[in-house]
C-alpha cells in the first residue's frame, strides 16, 4: 500500500488519500518550482500516481486536427507559419467549404478520433464566417464525434452563440508565461487572451488552453505559464502542451529548444497542478523518440493530435502511432458522443 510507504508525507505532503485531492487555484510561483526542481524518478512517480487517481493510465483521449482556413494571419506569433508578416513556404487558402470537412472528419474518425479540432489563421472569426465555421460544427458534430475549434480571439456573444450551437471546445493557447510573451507576439497582449478564456468559460464551452515550450524561455516562464493556467477559476478541460515546431522564415527558427527531459518534467508539473484536466502532448511529437513520447505518457499526459497533419506541419504517421499504442498497452478512448449511443443501443437491447 503506497499511502504507508517511507517517503510518501515527503512525496505528497499532506494528502492523505489519492482519491481526495483538492483542485488548488492558488499555486504559488515558488511551490511550482520546486516541483519542477524534483529529482526526475520522484516527481514522474509522483504525477503518475496523482494521474491513476484520476484516469485510466492506459487510456489516451485523440483528437484529429484540420486546418480550415490557412495563412494570411494578420497577427506576428513569433512561431507562426501563418503569419502573413514572415516569408514561409505556407500556401494561403480560404475558409475550406463545409464538404471538404466532412470528408476529413469522416476519415479522421474511421482511424479511431473521437475529437475533431477546426483551426483557423484568424486574429479573430467575423460574426459572417463565425457562422460558416458553425455549419462545419453541427456536421461534425451529426458524425458522433466531438467538436473543438481554435479561430483566435472572441466576444462574449460570439462565444455564446457557439455554445447554443453546440461546440464542445474551445481551444486557444496563453502559449507561454506573462513576462516573456511579448518576446514571442505583440499584435495581441496576454490578457487579451485570458478575456477570450473567460467568454469561452462563461459561455459554458469546455476551455482548452496551454502553451508552446521551446521558444527561448526559462524553467520560469514554463512554470509561471502552468501558473497561470492553473490559477484560471477552473482548470482548463483540456491542456496541450506544444513542443515548438521550428518554422523556417519566422523569427523563433533558431530559437534554443528544449531539452526532451525538462520537456517531460514540464507535462508532470501540468499534471501535478490540473489533476482532472487531460493534459494534451501535442505538436513536437514527429521529433521526438516513441522512448521520449512513452515519458510523457508516464508523466500524465493521456491526449494527442493524431494524424498526419497538424495544422501546417508534420504530425507522426497514423500506423506509426498504432504501432507506438499497441507497444505501450494503450487504447484510444471513444468520445463521450458514441458512449452515449452505445449505451442506447444496449437499453433498447435489453427493453
Ligand atoms: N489563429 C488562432 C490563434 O492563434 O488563436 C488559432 C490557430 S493557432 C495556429 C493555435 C495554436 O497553435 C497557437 O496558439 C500555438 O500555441 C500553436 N502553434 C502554432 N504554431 C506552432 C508551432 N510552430 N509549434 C508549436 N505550436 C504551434
Ligand atoms: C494546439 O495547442 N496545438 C495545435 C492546436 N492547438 C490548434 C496546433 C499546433 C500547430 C503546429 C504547427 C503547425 O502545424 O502549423
Ligand atoms: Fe495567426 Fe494564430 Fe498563427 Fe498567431 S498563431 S499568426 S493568430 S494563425
Amino acid at each position: 500500500m503506497i499511502f504507508n510507504m517511507p517517503g510518501f508525507e515527503s512525496i505528497f505532503p499532506g494528502q492523505a488519500d489519492m482519491n481526495d485531492t483538492i483542485l488548488r487555484h492558488d499555486w504559488r510561483i515558488e511551490e511550482i518550482e520546486a516541483l519542477l526542481d524534483l529529482p526526475f524518478n520522484d516527481l514522474l512517480f509522483r504525477a503518475q500516481t496523482l494521474h491513476r487517481a484520476h484516469f485510466d493510465p492506459n487510456q489516451v483521449q485523440v483528437s484529429s486536427l484540420l486546418s480550415i482556413k490557412t495563412g494570411a494571419c494578420s497577427e506576428d506569433c513569433g512561431y507562426c507559419s501563418q503569419s502573413a508578416k514572415y516569408n514561409t513556404d505556407v500556401e494561403p487558402e480560404r475558409l475550406l467549404p463545409v464538404g471538404e470537412v466532412i470528408e476529413a472528419a469522416s476519415a479522421a474518425k474511421a482511424k479511431g478520433a473521437s475529437r475533431f479540432c477546426m483551426g483557423a489563421a484568424w486574429r479573430n472569426p467575423t460574426d459572417k464566417n463565425l457562422e460558416r465555421v458553425i455549419e462545419m460544427v453541427e456536421a461534425v458534430h451529426g458524425m458522433g464525434m466531438e467538436t473543438c475549434i481554435t479561430l483566435g480571439m472572441l466576444t462574449e456573444a460570439q462565444a455564446q452563440r457557439l455554445s447554443e450551437a453546440g461546440l464542445d471546445y474551445y481551444n486557444h493557447n496563453l502559449d507561454t508565461s506573462p513576462e516573456f510573451y511579448g518576446e514571442v507576439i505583440t499584435t495581441r497582449t496576454f490578457e487579451d487572451r485570458l478575456d477570450t478564456l473567460a467568454h469561452v468559460r462563461n459561455a459554458g464551452i469546455n476551455v482548452c488552453s496551454g502553451g508552446i515550450l521551446g521558444m527561448g524561455e526559462s524553467r520560469r516562464d514554463r512554470a509561471r505559464m502552468l501558473q497561470e493556467l492553473a490559477n484560471l477559476p477552473r482548470h482548463p478541460e483540456s491542456v496541450p502542451i506544444n513542443m515548438l515546431v521550428p518554422v523556417e522564415g519566422t523569427p523563433l527558427y533558431d530559437a534554443e529548444g528544449i531539452d526532451h527531459l525538462e520537456f517531460i518534467r514540464t507535462i508532470a508539473v501540468a499534471r501535478l497542478l490540473m489533476p482532472e484536466s487531460y493534459v494534451r502532448l501535442s505538436a513536437g511529437r514527429a521529433e521526438m523518440s516513441d522512448e521520449a513520447q512513452a515519458l510523457c505518457f508516464l508523466a500524465g499526459a493521456n491526449s494527442i493530435f493524431y494524424g498526419e497533419r497538424l495544422l501546417t506541419t508534420d504530425n507522426p504517421e497514423t500506423d506509426a502511432d498504432r504501432q507506438l499504442f499497441n507497444r505501450l498497452g494503450l487504447t484510444m478512448e471513444a468520445s463521450v458522443e458514441s458512449m452515449v449511443k452505445a449505451a442506447k443501443g444496449s437499453c433498447r437491447k435489453s427493453a
